[in-house]
């Protein structure tokens, strides 16, 4: 997979350098480009922003370099026969992949999409990703609108707070992305077990995990875990993935097909205080009402 990022903080990026999506670089499974915006600026103080039509707090990144970089590196495309060579035999970055698809642009915005495991496998999926984090109040939307009409434009957020701009959001993403692609993980069964991961245990999150010693600071591992009874150590797993989404995501529980729910699940919902509804979905049991 090839992914281009364009930021006036290319140091922000540095992090893609390091661990999983740095090792997936160097084993040339990812190819990374980190543009700097104010290269396709023109004037002394190489100007990326200016105030806002219709008045208004902050400032908005002028429309012109934006364009210029998007030409410049969609362009680009054709020449990524230069890209790195496999290591080990390592899937490498299929160049003419790249050139002949279109590259999808992903741009962070926390007014985007939420940023879900499904989205971030959809796009593990394409061999061609170019990320625009915007500083200041975003980019004028003329450039969005522009690329829209050529390429697949996802505008995502990553979640409901505001942060200063989408650098961090570029790093999630990738990191999100990158692990799912083939090879990368060491062992790809490392995915199926992951929280929000289509599957048998999807929309539940992931209960707690243990290694050794088994006894630490008179602390025991669960039991069942040390017992090799392959059976019993899925049901514990299962409740306790159930307990902690419950306890800090009830809305997965109360989404929850009720088709993917075994008579253990159901027992164990009731005994936490969920009540069955008439559909076969579980509720919060309503508190009782004091007289
Ligand atoms: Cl993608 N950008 C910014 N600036 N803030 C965010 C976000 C993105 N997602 C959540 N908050």
């Amino acid at each position: 997979m090839r992914i281009d990022v364009i930021t006036i903080f290319p140091e922000y990026l540095e992090p893609l350098n390091v661990s999983l999506v740095g090792k997936a670089r160097a084993r040339g499974q990812l190819d990374v480009r980190i543009h700097n915006l104010r290269d396709w600026t023109h004037d002394r103080h190489n100007t990326v922003d200016d105030s806002p039509f219709g008045g208004g707090p902050g400032m908005v990144m002028k429309p012109e370099p934006w364009g210029e970089a998007l030409d410049a590196v969609t362009a680009s495309g054709a020449d990524a026969a230069d890209t790195a060579e496999a290591v080990d035999g390592a899937e490498a970055v299929d160049a003419a992949d790249v050139s002949e698809r279109r590259p999808v642009l992903v741009v962070p915005t926390p007014s985007g999409l939420p940023f879900t495991q499904e989205l971030a496998v959809e796009l593990s999926e394409q061999p061609w990703l170019i990320f625009t984090p915007a500083r200041y109040e975003g980019i004028d939307r003329r450039v969005i609108d522009e690329y829209a009409d050529r390429y697949d434009v996802r505008e995502v957020s990553i979640g409901d707070y505001v942060l200063a701009g989408g650098e961090a959001p570029v790093l999630v993403i990738v990191e999100a992305v990158a692990r799912l692609l083939p090879g990368v993980l060491g062992n790809a069964e490392s995915h199926r077990d992951d929280s929000f991961a289509p599957g048998a245990m999807a929309d539940l999150l992931e209960g707690p995990v243990y290694t050794k010693p088994p006894v630490w600071r008179e602390r025991e591992v669960p039991e069942v875990l040390l017992s090799g009874h392959h059976g019993k150590v899925a049901r514990f797993r299962r409740d306790e993935a159930f307990r902690r989404t419950t306890a800090n995501r009830p809305d997965l529980i109360e989404r929850c097909d009720p088709a993917a729910l075994d008579k253990a699940d159901r027992a164990l919902l009731a005994e936490l205080g969920w009540e069955e509804l008439p559909d076969g979905r579980f509720g919060r049991a309503a508190p009782a009402v004091e007289e």
